[in-house]
């Protein structure tokens, strides 16, 4: 059983109703639990062009798939929110991102675990700490630590509304 952080993110045709619907189909994924939830936050857009503001948030799931199975998983439900990709750092409907397994490493063709922006997103740490304040990233350094180097410009955390977890923060 792996321990998996989800993050997720939507600037696209209404993207509070995207993060809701997504979290109730990360809820139904195979072999895995979806264990909690943390607050909404909308955040201003890292990326090219002038994009609507991104709602962020991040989950945890326990889950037997293996990582390219659970990557697949997250990119179907990707698909089932019309997703198209465009250009890189776009806007878009519904990103699922894998931040963390566990411990492991990944650097796959196809998925690098931790996320590999992950330290330097105010819209990932603070939802992140939501959820497991005392966290330590693979690498050894404390959330804390990256959090008290880390922003809170273009960050707003919003009430959480609709999100069936199990333990809402
Ligand atoms: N991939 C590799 N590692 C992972 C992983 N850990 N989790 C591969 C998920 N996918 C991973 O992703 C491209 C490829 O990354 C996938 O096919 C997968 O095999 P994508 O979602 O198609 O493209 P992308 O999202 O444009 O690129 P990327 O590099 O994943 O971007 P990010 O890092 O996801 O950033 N601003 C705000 N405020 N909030 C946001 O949520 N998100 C992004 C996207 C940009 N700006 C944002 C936000
Ligand atoms: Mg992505």
């Amino acid at each position: 059983m792996t321990h998996a952080y989800i993050g997720l993110g939507s600037n696209l045709d209404n993207p509070g109703a995207h993060i809701t619907r997504a979290l109730d189909e990360l809820a139904k994924l195979p072999l895995s639990q979806l264990i909690a939830c943390s607050a909404r936050y909308s955040s201003r857009a890292v990326g090219p062009g002038d994009q609507p503001d991104y709602i962020n948030a991040v989950t945890l799931i326990n889950t037997e798939l293996t990582p390219l199975q659970l990557l697949d998983e997250l990119q179907a439900i990707e698909q089932m929110h019309q997703r198209v990709r465009i250009e890189h750092w776009g806007p878009r409907t519904l990103d699922l991102d894998i931040l963390l397994l566990d411990n492991q490493i990944i650097t796959n063709k196809r998925l690098q675990v931790p996320h590999p922006f992950m330290a330097q997103r105010n819209f990932v740490l603070y939802p992140l700490a939501d959820i497991t304040p005392n966290l330590i990233l693979p690498c050894g350094t404390p959330l804390s630590e990256l959090l008290a180097n880390s922003s809170h410009d273009g960050l707003e955390r919003l009430k959480n509304e609709g999100a069936s977890c199990e333990r809402n923060v």
